[in-house]
């Protein structure tokens, strides 16, 4: 422990970075930027070989701060795992997924763990940052981990640590975000602490892999309760005829005990409609079931269907129908000015205006082209987006698009996200 311990504190230790995604390639960066000697490792050559260029492919990492990091040799990019023998800190950052049956799909951990398993050597530190139920570390990274007959927390040092990368937030970055670690045992808790310390401003420890564990989803449920709780109040009071937005903003003048949601078409992203059923499903384990994840997920995943529904209440005063109405979305990313499509609930709302026989247009300029399904579409440009439109819908309220002009521009915008805020007009409606 007292090696490492000294290779961490003069930053001689060598890190690995296993998944060099949206939270492996800005953790694999801030470390080779603080000095410590970096090897990346992915199954996908695209992405391995972009690091070796020198060039990024994340929206918050610096194509100059990689090139800078891999030409100061401090930083390379493989898919072979082999190389992992020579680290002296491993970091799992790859995917978990939901399997079609809303279980969890730990496929990419088992994978990532086994190739470190193949290599594992006495006094290698093995932190997990990947988003999983409480147990996963315990129960399934440290028997494979300890096949070869080495002991967690002995021979080699076991933690898990959330990451918490905020896809666009240029407020808060991985220096900034406090990071909370938890080891199997006190000495893993404390390498761990002293690696990221390295790196990051704050760091929490807490007494065990399943707390740091449990404390990400506790994390992420808060957030689709809530949203899922908002949109429920946007429905009631839309049924009774009061502005939901009105009623939010002045909510949010409370100094205290108050943190405002806001309603939408649905919940996307590849955290929060995911991590609380990890949760939901490692609790059904012990028998107990989480009502609140669960009636969450039944109101969020309501409202493509419900956003539907208001367009064609909105066609309706047009005397129009949606069947053969010519139907034009802005935004189509999971959230604004991002690029990222996963879970986006836009791509339900076209799925089901298509199926109800509209001609369907989007525009997105962080989406140039748009293939999901039956959806093989590719983003119009603003400009262009006007002539014969029905109704224009605002799915995602990217910053780039002039509102004060689609307001004036369609007969009829229906707006998931009070983008037109402060605007009014008989042709606008709101969720
Ligand atoms: N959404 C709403 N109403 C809201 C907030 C979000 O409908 O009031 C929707 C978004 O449009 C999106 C989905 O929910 O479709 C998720 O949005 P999000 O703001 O939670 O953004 P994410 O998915 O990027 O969540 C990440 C998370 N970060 C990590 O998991 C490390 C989350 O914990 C962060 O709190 C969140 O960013 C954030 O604060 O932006």
């Amino acid at each position: 422990m007292a090696l490492l311990k000294d290779k961490i504190q003069n930053r001689t230790a060598r890190v690995g970075i296993i998944g060099l995604g949206y939270v492996g390639l800005p953790l694999a960066v801030e470390f080779a930027k603080n000095g410590f000697d970096v090897t990346g490792f992915d199954v996908d050559t695209s992405k391995v070989d972009d690091i070796n260029a020198g060039r990024s492919y994340i929206l918050d990492v610096k194509t100059e701060d990689v090139a800078a990091t891999v030409k100061a040799g401090k930083f390379r990019a493989t898919t072979d795992m082999s190389s992992l023998k020579d680290m002296d800190a491993i970091d799992i950052c790859v995917p978990t997924p939901l399997r079609k049956t809303k279980d969890p799909d730990l496929s990419y951990v088992v994978k990532a763990v086994d190739a470190v398993k193949a290599h594992i050597k006495p006094g290698q530190l093995v932190i997990l940052e990947s988003t999983t139920y409480p147990g996963t570390t315990d129960e399934v990274v440290r028997p494979a981990l300890e096949e070869k007959g080495l002991r967690a927390g002995k021979d080699f040092y076991l933690a898990f640590s959330p990451e918490r990368v905020d896809p666009g937030n240029e407020t808060h970055v991985t220096r900034t975000i406090p990071k909370v670690v938890g080891g199997c045992n006190e000495e893993s808790t404390q390498l761990a602490s002293a690696l990221y310390g390295a790196i990051i401003d704050t760091v929490v420890p807490v007494s065990s892999t399943q707390v740091a564990e449990m404390v990400k989803l506790l994390e992420n449920t808060f957030r689709a309760v809530n949203i899922g709780l908002v949109n429920e109040i946007a429905l009631m009071s839309h049924r009774m005829n009061l502005n939901v937005w009105e009623v939010i903003d002045a909510a949010g003048t409370k100094p205290f005990g108050f943190m405002p949601f806001y309603p939408g078409p649905g919940l996307g992203g590849h955290c929060i409609p995911i991590d609380p059923f990890y949760l939901s499903w490692k609790a059904r384990q012990s028998g107990f079931e989480c009502r609140f994840i669960e009636l969450a997920g039944q109101v969020n995943g309501a409202m493509p269907a419900y956003v539907v529904e208001r367009i064609g209440e909105a066609l309706n005063t047009k005397r129009k129908a949606i069947n053969g109405s010519n139907i034009h979305v802005f935004g189509v990313a999971y959230k604004k000015d991002v690029s990222d499509m996963r879970e986006s609930p836009a791509l339900d709302v076209l799925e089901l205006l298509q199926r109800r026989g509209a001609t369907i247009s989007y525009t997105d300029p962080y989406v140039p082209v748009l293939r999901h399904a039956d959806l093989d579409l590719t983003s119009v440009p603003d400009e262009k987006a006007a002539s014969g439109i029905d109704c224009a819908v605002v799915c995602t309220n990217h910053r780039v698009f002039d509102y004060a002009s689609i307001a004036k521009r369609f007969p009829l915008v229906v707006d998931t996200r009070n983008a037109l805020k402060g605007l009014t007009g008989e042709n606008i409606f709101r969720l």
